[in-house]
C-alpha cells in the first residue's frame, strides 16, 4: 500500500481536527458545534467506519458564506491576473507537494483505488491548477472584453471529490470570481484539507468558502439571491431541479449530469487493446463516472472473440482493499449506491438476461462493494441499456454496420462521451462525428486534460469545463461603455 507515513499523515489530519468539522468561511473554521446545525458523518465505504463528523450549513450559514464571497470578490478582481496567477501557482505547487496525503485522504472517504488517486486525480489536479494559473496570466490580453461574472455557487458530487473541486475552483478563481462550494456529503474531506491548502497559498479571505451539508446545503446555495453563477455536476434529476428553480432568475448556470456512453469496436481493431481500454472505461473508479463507456456496441463479426477475451480480462480483476496498490477495483461510494446497481441487474437478471460476474472475485465482508459484471441479451430498452447504472456494470450489444452503429450509439437520452475503436481511420473518422456526444475518443478513453473543454449533448448538460471554451462559463462580456479606455500610445 502507499507509504506508512501518508497514512499516518491523514490519520493525524484527522485527529487535530479532533475528527470534527466546521465550515470554512472567510478563511476560518466555525465552530462544529454550534447549537443551530446538525452534525453528519462521513464513512470509509472500504470497511463502513466513520471517519469524521461534518456540519450541515443551514441556510443563514450559506447566507454568511455568500456575504463573505460579495465582500472579497471586488478586490480579488482588482488583484489583476498576473496577482491571481501566482495564488494559483502556489495552490497547484502545494498540491504537489501534499499529493501524498490527498490520495490517502480521498481513498479513505471515496473508496476508489489508492492508484487511482495517485496516478489519476491527483496530477489531474495540480494540472489543472497549473492551467488556470497561465489562463489567469493571460487573461487581461486574451479577455480584455470580458468581467468575472462575481460570485459562484458550485456544487460537486462524490465520484472525483478532489478533481471535481478543481474543475470547478480553478477557472473561477482565475477569471476573478470568488466561491460558495459545496463538496458532497458522502466525501467533503478533501475539500477541507484543500481549504487549508487555500491559506497556505496566500488566497485571501472570502475567496474561497467551502460549506458541507446535504441536498438541502445545495438547495440553500441554489436559490440565494447574492449568486451570480452556479456551476453543478451530478445526477440529471437535480441538474432538472436546478434548472427550474434558477428559471427566470438571470443566474448563469452550467451543469455537467449523466451519460450512458457507448464503447464501439469493428471488426478490424485492435481487440486486446480494446480489452484494456474497455477496462479503463467501465471500471475505473467501479463505473461510477459520468463518462464511463457503460454500453458496449462489439460487431457481430467478432462479438464471440471479443466477449471471450473480455471475460477473461475481467477473470483477472483484482477486488478488495483501497489502499493496497495492487487492487483494480476499489469499495463503492455509499452502500445506498450498491443497493441502487444490485436492483438494475438483478431486473436484467429477471428479464432473461445473462450476468457474467468472475467467480474468484471475492467480496469482502465489510463495506460497500459490487464485483465487475457483464450483462448481455438485454433489449435496447431495457433499464440496464438506458439508464445510468453508475457502477461496475456493463451491459454489452451487437451490430452488423457503421451506420447501425451510429444508430444504437444515439439510441440515449444522453451525450456525454463515447469511444470508437477501428484500424480504419476514415471509418473512425467517419463515424465519430455522427455521434452526439461531447468528447470521442479513437483508439482511447478517459483522456483528460485541463486544456480541452468537457461536457455534454442532451440531458448530460450543457457547458463546458476546461480550457478556453471553460472559462467563458466564468465571465461576462463588458458593455462597451463599461470597458476602459485605451491607454493613449
Ligand atoms: O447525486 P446528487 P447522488 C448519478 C448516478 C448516481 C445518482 C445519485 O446515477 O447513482 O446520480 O447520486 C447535491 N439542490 N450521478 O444522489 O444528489 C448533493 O448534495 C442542490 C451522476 O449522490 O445529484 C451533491 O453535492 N444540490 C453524476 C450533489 O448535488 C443538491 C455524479 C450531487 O448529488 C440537491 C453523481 C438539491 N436539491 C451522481 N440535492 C455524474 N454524472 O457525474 C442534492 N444535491
Amino acid at each position: 500500500g502507499p507509504a506508512p507515513e501518508s497514512q499516518k499523515e491523514a490519520q493525524a489530519w484527522l485527529d487535530q481536527h479532533g475528527r470534527k468539522f466546521g465550515l470554512f468561511v472567510d478563511n476560518a473554521w466555525s465552530e462544529p458545534e454550534g447549537d443551530a446545525n446538525e452534525l453528519f458523518a462521513s464513512t470509509n465505504p472500504a470497511d463502513g467506519k466513520p471517519l469524521a463528523e461534518l456540519t450541515q450549513a443551514t441556510p443563514d450559514d450559506v447566507d454568511r458564506a455568500v456575504a463573505a464571497a460579495r465582500r472579497a470578490q471586488p478586490a480579488w478582481a482588482a488583484l489583476g491576473g498576473h496577482g491571481r496567477a501566482k495564488i494559483l501557482y502556489a495552490i497547484a505547487r502545494l498540491m504537489q507537494k501534499h499529493a501524498r496525503l490527498f490520495a490517502v485522504l480521498e481513498t479513505l472517504d471515496n473508496g476508489k483505488t489508492i492508484r487511482e488517486t495517485r496516478d489519476a486525480d491527483l496530477p489531474l489536479v495540480a494540472r489543472h491548477f497549473y492551467h488556470h494559473a497561465g489562463w489567469a496570466q493571460l487573461l487581461d490580453e486574451e479577455f480584455p472584453n470580458h468581467r468575472p461574472v462575481g460570485v459562484v455557487g458550485q456544487i460537486v458530487p462524490w465520484n472525483f471529490p478532489l478533481l471535481m473541486l478543481a474543475w470547478k475552483i480553478a477557472p473561477a478563481l482565475a477569471a476573478g470570481n470568488t466561491v460558495v462550494f459545496k463538496p458532497a456529503e458522502y466525501t467533503p474531506l478533501s475539500a477541507l484539507l484543500f481549504a487549508e491548502i487555500c491559506v497556505q497559498a496566500g488566497v485571501p479571505a472570502g475567496v474561497v468558502n467551502i460549506v458541507t451539508g446535504d441536498g438541502r446545503t445545495g438547495e440553500a446555495i441554489v436559490k440565494h439571491e447574492g449568486i451570480d453563477k452556479l456551476a453543478f455536476t451530478g445526477s440529471t434529476e437535480v441538474g432538472r431541479l436546478i434548472r427550474e428553480a434558477t428559471a427566470g432568475t438571470g443566474k448563469k448556470l452550467s451543469l455537467e449530469l449523466g451519460g450512458k456512453s457507448p464503447y464501439i469496436v469493428f471488426d478490424d481493431a485492435d481487440l486486446d487493446a480494446a480489452v484494456e481500454g474497455l477496462v479503463d472505461s467501465i471500471w475505473f473508479n467501479q463505473g461510477q463516472v459520468c463518462c464511463a463507456g457503460s454500453r458496449l456496441l462489439v460487431q457481430e463479426s467478432v462479438e464471440e472473440r471479443f466477449l471471450k477475451k473480455l471475460k477473461s480480462r475481467m477473470d483477472n480483476l483484482r477486488l478488495g482493499s483501497p489502499l493496497d496498490k495492487s487492487m483494480d477495483i476499489g469499495a463503492l461510494v455509499d452502500p445506498v449506491q450498491r443497493q441502487r446497481i444490485h436492483g438494475l441487474v438483478e431486473a436484467a437478471r429477471s428479464e432473461g438476461c445473462e450476468i457474467y460476474q468472475p467467480s474468484a472475485c471475492e467480496i469482502p465482508a465489510d463495506g460497500s462493494w459490487f464485483p465487475p459484471t457483464l450483462i448481455l441479451g438485454a433489449s435496447t430498452s431495457a433499464a440496464v441499456a438506458q439508464a445510468e447504472i453508475f457502477g461496475p456494470v456493463l451491459v454489452a450489444m451487437s451490430f452488423r454496420t457503421p451506420a447501425e452503429a451510429v444508430q444504437l450509439a444515439n439510441n440515449t437520452v444522453y451525450g456525454l462521451a463515447a469511444c470508437v475503436w477501428s484500424e480504419n481511420i476514415s471509418l473512425a473518422l467517419d463515424v465519430a462525428p455522427q455521434i452526439k456526444a461531447g468528447v470521442v475518443w479513437i483508439n482511447t478513453a478517459n483522456q483528460f486534460d485541463a486544456a480541452c473543454g468537457f461536457g455534454g449533448y442532451k440531458e448530460s448538460g450543457y457547458g463546458r469545463e476546461g480550457g478556453r471554451e471553460g472559462l467563458y462559463e466564468y465571465l461576462v462580456p463588458v458593455s462597451e461603455d463599461a470597458r476602459p479606455a485605451l491607454p493613449a500610445v
